[in-house]
C-alpha cells in the first residue's frame, strides 16, 4: 500500500524538530501529557516556518514558545545537540516508568502512578503495589514476556492448538497469524485464528477448546478469558509447552465465523502498520475495512461514519485486495 502523502511541505528546521520530537515522545512514554503537548505545539510552529531559525529571539517570537523552549531550540540550532534530551532519556524516572510499562496489563498511566507512589523495582511492585490479576500474571512472567520466541517454538504452539481443535471438531481451520504468518524468525506471541468452513461449527468451539487446552496443562493463565467482538471471540492468555526448560509464552486465540474469515485473516496477519494503510486505502474509496468485513458505499461526514455501507463478498484474502484495487501481497511482504 502506498503511504499517505500528507502534502509534504519542506521542513527547514528538521534537525531541531527531530530532537523536540524525541523529547515529546519521551514525555508521552511517561504519560506526561502536558509537557508532550507543549513540545508538539512547538514542533508544529517550527514546521510552518519557511526558513531556518537564525536566532534565539526568532524562536521566542513564535506563538506558544516561551523562554525555556526557545533556549532548547537555540541550543540545538547552535550545537546540533540537546543535553537535556540525553539526560532525560537516561533518567531514573524514564527508565523506571519504561520498566513498569512493560508489565502486561499496565499502561503508561499506571506505570506513572506506581512511580509517584515511590516504587522503583519489580520487587517493589510485587511486595507493595496493588495489582490487577493481569498485572500479577504480567509480573510473574516479566522476563518470559519480554523475550521473543523462535518461530520453531511458535510452530509447536500452533500445532498444539490445532490438534486440540481438530480433536474437538473435525474439519476445523486453525492457523497462526501475526508475525508468525509474516515469516518472522522470532515472535512476540502466537495469534491463532480459528474458524470452520461449515459456517456454524465455530460457535461451540471456543470454550471447549480452552477447556481442553487447560486440561492438558498447556494454558497456564488467563489474561482476558473471553472478549466478544460481534460474532468473533478472543482469548488472551499464557501457555507453556511440555518438557523441561520451556518458557511461558503469550497466546491469543480468535474464533470467527467463516464468512468473516478472510477479513479476520488479513487483520490478524497484520502488521498493524499494514492494516492502517489498508484501512486508509479503503476509506479513500468510500469503503471501510475491519476484522469483520469490507464494506462498500460507506457514507462519512468528516471522520464520522453516518452509514455503515454493505459488506462485499470476501471469500479469500485475494478477494479483499482485489476489491481494494491493489495487487495481492503475500504475508511476508506485509510489514509496511
Ligand atoms: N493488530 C492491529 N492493530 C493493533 C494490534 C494488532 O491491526 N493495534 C493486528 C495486526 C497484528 C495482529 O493483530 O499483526 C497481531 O497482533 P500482535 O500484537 O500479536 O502483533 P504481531 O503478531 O504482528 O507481532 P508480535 O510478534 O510482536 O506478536
Ligand atoms: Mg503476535
Ligand atoms: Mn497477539
Amino acid at each position: 500500500c502506498s503511504q499517505s502523502s500528507k502534502n509534504e511541505k519542506p521542513n527547514f528546521n528538521k534537525h531541531i524538530t527531530d530532537k523536540l520530537e524525541e523529547m515529546a515522545q519521551t514525555y508521552s512514554s511517561t504519560n506526561d501529557k502536558w509537557r508532550a503537548f507543549g513540545y508538539q505545539k512547538a514542533i508544529q510552529q517550527l514546521k510552518k516556518l519557511p526558513k531556518q531559525i537564525t536566532s534565539w529571539e526568532e524562536a521566542m517570537s513564535l506563538p506558544g514558545i516561551g523562554k525555556r523552549l526557545a533556549d532548547k531550540i537555540w541550543e540545538i540550532a547552535e550545537s546540533g545537540d540537546l543535553r537535556k534530551l540525553n539526560e532525560f532519556k537516561s533518567s531514573e524516572e524514564v527508565q523506571v516508568i519504561s520498566l513498569f510499562t512493560n508489565v502486561w496489563g499496565a499502561g503508561p498511566h499506571t506505570a506513572r502512578v506506581w512511580y509517584q507512589q515511590g516504587f522503583r523495582t519489580l520487587e517493589d511492585l510485587h511486595s507493595k503495589a496493588k495489582l490487577t490479576h493481569q498485572q500479577k500474571v504480567g509480573l510473574r512472567h516479566y522476563d518470559d514476556f519480554m523475550d521473543r520466541m523462535p518461530r520453531e517454538e511458535a510452530a509447536e504452539i500452533e500445532k498444539t492448538v490445532c490438534d486440540a481443535a481438530e480433536s474437538i471438531q473435525p474439519g476445523i481451520i486453525a492457523h497462526a497469524c501475526g508475525s508468525y504468518r509474516r515469516g518472522k524468525t522470532t515472535c512476540g506471541d502466537v495469534d491463532v485464528l480459528v474458524t470452520h468452513p461449515d459456517g456454524k461449527s465455530h460457535k461451540g468451539i471456543f470454550s471447549k477448546l480452552l477447556t481442553r487446552l487447560k486440561e492438558q496443562g498447556f494454558l497456564t493463565d488467563d489474561l482476558v478469558s473471553a472478549e466478544e467482538n460481534g460474532n468473533q471471540k478472543k482469548y488472551l492468555g499464557v501457555c507453556k509447552l511440555p518438557g523441561d526448560g520451556q518458557r511461558y509464552r503469550r497466546l491469543d486465540i480468535i474464533v470467527v465465523p467463516y464468512d468473516e474469515y478472510a477479513c479476520a485473516l488479513v487483520y490478524f496477519t497484520g502488521s498493524a502498520h499494514f492494516n492502517r494503510s489498508l484501512r486508509h486505502l479503503a476509506k479513500k474509496m468510500g469503503m471501510s475495512l475491519s476484522e469483520h468485513s469490507l464494506n462498500t458505499g460507506v457514507v462519512r461526514k468528516g471522520p464520522e461514519k453516518i452509514y455503515e455501507g454493505t459488506p462485499l463478498l470476501t471469500p479469500t484474502e485475494e478477494s479483499v485486495f482485489k476489491h481494494l484495487g491493489v495487487p495481492y501481497r503475500p504475508p511476508e511482504e506485509r510489514d509496511h
